[in-house]
């Protein structure tokens, strides 16, 4: 059947006397349904990846388009005087995610439905998800994020498991979202959820009762950890994900003939970070309250589970004290307390056990010791994971380590979100791509091809033109098509660096106002979300409001600079700004980002990455080669060695180079603080001068050099396009089917 005729069926009037509403919840329905029928025999192994984050993003278009229905769809409703991409308006996103881990998860469930496998997802269903971002006096202000509407992806499902907390029960209440592959099955994502959850105890912003358990379990996704006083509500949300998880499993298991002993030929557990590593002492837990003795439940549950990980921060490395599991998950205590004596047993250094001389609780450890693979997300992060920050660990367990560099879902990131350039590109090289990404180096031959170079650039432009047409429209935006676009995406965290960012902008306003212009308009655009509990963080946000105040309203420099902070930056506002763009910043300090995913997305589309040897950044260069990346600042082994050494210090720097200097003296400058507030960019100015944890000003000068050397080179108009070009046809490497095809050969090995 049509979409017309079906919307005709469900509401006996042709589409054009519809309302976007009206439409839009025809085509949900109508796509839950055809969802339905793909989904296909369960295998006897399946794979269960569990994480407390998914972000999903919209999931209209990419159902249509992996249905193979999009072209069709789009095509019938223009027919009827409807624009398809105004429909998808009226769906609000699911933000179930913070950023690139949640994101990674959306990616990895489409590939591994693409790659027919046998995999679902389990979850947690926040009613609120992550903050809505506003601005208010040049300042983040938190809203709840409200996205469950009557009509939506989620189905009710008559699954229920009692959770048992310290001094109280709850029942879960299993919501699936419907996963479509590629022309390929259909997977579910299994989110759970309870009843008596109550959005009316949100007041004042994002502020709630954080010990009234029933009433809030699910109402937020954690910003994450900086926020101190819901740790305890992070753990009755952990504990809650996977006891439930681990129930459906058991029993998802035992309906395909599982006895529990055999249970690793059943099921694979992939742990996303350690926040749901509770499911290890949870399952054994399970296993041995249905007879089965302790030291075989260990072994079972060690050859379940795997774990990857996502950062090498130290702090952000989760570690509970032993006190709030004892309130919150008792009966999980004596396991816990077993696995840490098992281990000290065999290893008397104290660094590999569970629980350390604080009585706090390494999650980390847990996943090691009692999981069979753990991965790193980019070649140099786990090298530096190997290397340094679980050496110990690396030589016990050698053969549990391995590296699964992440990849990103094409269907969403160019496919989706960029027509033209996929249009383009199937005329240029047909259609395999889509199922092969190595296809993309056929593009490789078009870089001497002065009609393909012009016919890029030409879809490069239109791109900005839809851009600054939707920021019009959506955020009263106004920018210039015409401009360079320089973008920075991505969580507000002082390792991504978004300060220095902000540092170059002071430096180029001040040059301009002293009348030296560049060549050509430079837009530096931001969007970020601070924790709310991370101070510097916002107080980065309040710099960058400020400057964009300063800058665009400041006629001598505004022709030449703008400065834009996006609101709310999430999937959405992703998959508009990356087709657009001309310069892609991955600019953290090498050694913290594990891996970075808007990397690859930004080289898909077309941009030319400005970054570090970081992350993902690494594999990127290695691909692209230098002629066609600007790499800057120094290399993980040289900040690694300035952090054991204790030896840098950023005064030295500021006191050296009268660029920074000036800049960082502009933070408390009269014209800043005309706009802005004191005690923000005062505590900014300080931490740059006596601190600078991540090394700003080290990199700076580098930055700064190497930025404008892009900005100068993107006047040959020619050979950026080269570059361009050359990005494209490298990012196959990227796509997440890759990913999951070496996650499956190494580690699941479903059939
Ligand atoms: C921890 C404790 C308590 C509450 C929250 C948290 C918490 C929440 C979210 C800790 C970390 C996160 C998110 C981490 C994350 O997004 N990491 C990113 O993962 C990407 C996918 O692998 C990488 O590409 C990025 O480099 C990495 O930063």
């Amino acid at each position: 059947m049509s979409a017309a005729e079906y919307i005709k069926n469900k509401y006996g009037k042709n589409p054009a006397d519809c309302t976007d509403r009206e439409v839009y919840e025809a085509l949900l329905a109508m796509t839950q349904e055809l969802a339905r029928q793909k989904e296909t025999g369960q295998g006897k192994k399946k794979l269960y990846y569990i994480s407390a984050e998914f972000l999903m993003g919209k999931l209209l278009s990419n159902n249509l388009i992996n249905l193979g229905l999009y072209r069709q769809v789009k095509e019938e409703l223009a027919a009827c005087g409807k624009d398809l991409s105004r429909i998808e308006e009226q769906e609000p996103e699911p933000s179930l995610g913070n950023g690139g881990l949640g994101r990674l998860a959306a990616c990895f469930l489409d590939s591994i439905a693409t790659l027919g496998l046998n995999g679902d997802g389990i979850g947690l269903n926040y009613h609120f998800g992550l903050f809505r971002q506003v601005f208010e006096d040049h300042l983040q202000k938190e809203l709840p994020n409200p996205w469950m509407e009557k009509v939506s992806w989620l189905e009710r499902r008559e699954v229920s498991y009692p959770v048992r907390f310290g001094g109280l029960t709850v029942h879960s209440r299993m919501y699936d979202v419907a996963v479509t592959g590629y022309e390929n099955r259909t997977n579910r994502l299994h989110l759970f959820d309870i009843e008596t959850v109550d959005e009316g105890i949100v007041k004042d912003g994002i502020s709630f009762d954080k010990e009234d358990i029933r009433r809030n379990l699910t109402l937020f996704l954690y910003p994450d950890d900086s926020d101190e006083n819901g740790r305890l509500l992070r753990i009755f949300q952990q504990y809650f994900m996977v006891s439930s998880g681990a129930q459906l499993i058991l029993d998802e298991c035992a309906a395909r003939g599982c006895t529990l002993h055999d249970l690793p030929d059943y099921a694979v557990i992939q742990i996303n970070d350690t926040h749901p590593t509770m499911v290890i002492p949870e399952l054994i837990r399970l296993l041995t309250e249905r007879g089965i003795d302790m030291d075989e439940a260990i072994d079972i549950v060690t050859r379940t589970c795997a774990y990857t990980n996502h950062t090498i921060l130290a702090e952000a490395l989760e570690t509970w004290p032993m006190e709030y599991l004892k309130k919150v998950v008792p009966q999980l205590v004596p396991i816990i307390e077993i696995l840490d004596d098992r281990v000290r047993r065999r290893y008397p250094d104290p660094d590999l056990a569970i629980i350390d001389g604080q009585d706090r609780v390494h999650m980390a450890h847990i996943d090691i010791h009692y999981g069979f693979s753990v991965n790193g997300v980019a070649y140099l992060h786990t090298e530096i994971l190997k290397n340094n920050e679980l050496h110990k660990f690396y030589q016990i367990y050698p053969e549990k380590f391995n590296n699964k560099t992440n990849g990103i879902t094409f269907r969403r990131w160019l496919m989706h979100c960029n027509p033209l350039l996929a249009d383009w590109i199937t005329s240029r090289i047909g259609e395999g791509w889509k199922k092969d990404a190595g296809e993309l180096e056929k593009l490789a031959a078009l870089t001497e091809d002065e009609s393909a170079l012009s016919q890029v650039q030409d879809i490069k432009h239109q791109n900005k033109k839809l851009l600054k047409e939707y920021l019009r429209r959506t955020q009263g935006i106004e920018i210039d098509d015409h401009s360079i676009l320089d973008i920075q995406i991505k969580r507000l965290h002082e390792y991504k660096r978004q300060q220095m960012n902000a540092l170059y902008v002071i430096d180029k306003y001040l040059e301009i106002k002293g009348g030296k212009k560049p060549s050509r308009p430079i837009t530096i655009l931001f969007g970020a979300k601070a924790a709310p509990a991370y101070v510097i963080a916002k107080d980065i946000i309040h710099l960058i409001l400020c400057l964009q105040e300063l800058v665009n309203h400041d006629p001598d420099v505004s022709p030449w600079l703008k400065v834009i902070m996006v609101e709310n930056y999430n999937v959405t506002l992703a998959e508009k700004l990356i087709p657009a763009c001309d310069i892609s910043e991955q600019i953290s300090l090498a050694s913290k980002e594990a891996s970075g995913t808007g990397n690859m997305k930004f080289m898909l589309n077309g941009a030319v990455t400005l970054g570090t040897m970081d992350g993902a950044n690494v594999e990127i260069a290695q691909l692209v080669g230098r002629d066609n990346i600007y790499i800057f600042g120094k290399d993980s082994e040289t900040v690694i060695g300035h952090y054991a050494r204790a030896d840098y210090h950023s005064r030295s720097y500021y006191e050296q180079n009268p660029d920074i200097r000036r800049a960082v003296d502009f933070l408390v400058g009269p014209e800043l603080m005309a706009i802005g507030h004191r005690e923000n960019l005062e505590r900014l100015y300080r931490e740059l001068l006596n601190k600078d944890w991540f090394m700003t000003l080290l990199d700076y000068e580098d930055y700064k050099k190497t930025k404008e050397q892009a900005y100068r080179d993107f006047e040959d108009r020619q050979s950026w396009m080269k570059k361009m070009l050359v990005n494209i046809s490298k990012a196959g490497y990227f796509s997440s089917d890759r990913t999951i095809e070496e996650y499956n050969r190494d580690i699941w090995k479903l059939s």
